[in-house]
């Protein structure tokens, strides 16, 4: 899946999509959605330019203290109720890439970006073990060693990114680190920060993500 340029029609749906999550609208979520397919807006491309975009413009409005907690929660259930319909339509590459273990690190709980990561590489052939939210070193560990081919590492606070590099150093003393290729990211992760820490990827956004993944993989 690329990133693609959208005609203007779909662009206005896609900026209005992304409104309807600012204004924490469910019902016209799930219209704008429903409506988006049935013009042929590709669903991933309403999940990247409508969804989640209309999530970053929410987080815009919470640094600038115009929206806190409960409408952000708010804004999270709109993005959910298009994120479910979308998902069900990403078109799905068939035959088995390789594996995928995706996890938040220990101490964060901000996951929108991370589901949707997961569905857009699992779209694009690979199997995801989700390992969820606050996730512990040990866990990513474990996953590891049971067999992944990717690790993927995902943190939202500034305070939380520590605990990326505290992975890798922990899979170097486990002796796993050259088993698995390490992919990091999130609103505040860096491609110098992962270079840094010794992670093989980084990446922005889920179109980056499954490149990253891709080009490890290669
Ligand atoms: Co909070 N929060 N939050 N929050 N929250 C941030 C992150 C914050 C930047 C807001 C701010 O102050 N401006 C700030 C962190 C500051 C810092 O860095 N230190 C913050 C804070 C402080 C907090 C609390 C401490 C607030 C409080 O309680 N006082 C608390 C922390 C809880 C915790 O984690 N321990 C908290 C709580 C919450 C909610 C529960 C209300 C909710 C989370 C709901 C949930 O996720 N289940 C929430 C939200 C929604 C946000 C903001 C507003 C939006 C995050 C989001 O969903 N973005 C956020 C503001 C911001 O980020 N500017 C904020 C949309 C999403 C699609 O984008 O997650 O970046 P993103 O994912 C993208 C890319 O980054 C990339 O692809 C995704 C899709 O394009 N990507 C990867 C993500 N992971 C990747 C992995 C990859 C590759 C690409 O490879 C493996």
């Amino acid at each position: 899946m690329e990133k693609r340029d959208e005609p203007a029609i779909s662009a206005e749906l896609l900026t209005r999509l992304a409104r309807a999550v600012v204004d924490l609208q469910p019902a016209l979520v799930i219209d704008l959605c429903q409506q988006a397919l049935k013009e042929g807006v590709a669903p991933d491309v309403a999940l990247n330019q409508g969804l989640a975009k209309g999530m970053r413009q929410v987080g815009e409005k919470f640094a600038a203290r115009e929206y806190f907690v409960p409408e952000v929660l708010l804004a999270a259930k709109a993005m959910y109720a298009g994120f479910d319909i979308l998902k069900e339509h990403l078109p799905q590459k068939q035959g088995y890439r390789g594996r995928v273990a995706l996890g938040v690190v220990q101490g964060d709980i901000h996951d929108i970006g991370k589901n949707i990561v997961k569905v857009m590489v699992q779209a694009a052939g690979f199997e995801v073990i989700d390992l969820g939210r606050n996730v512990p070193v040990e866990r990513f560990v474990a996953a590891v060693r049971n067999g992944v081919d990717v690790l993927g590492m995902s943190s939202l606070m500034t305070t939380t990114m520590p605990n990326m590099a505290k992975v890798v150093i922990a899979l170097e003393r486990a002796g796993l680190r050259n088993r698995v290729k390490v992919l990091v990211g999130g609103a505040p992760v860096t491609k110098v920060f992962a270079e840094r820490i010794g992670a093989d990827g980084y990446a922005d956004d889920a179109y980056g993500a499954v490149k990253e993944v891709e080009r490890v993989l290669k």
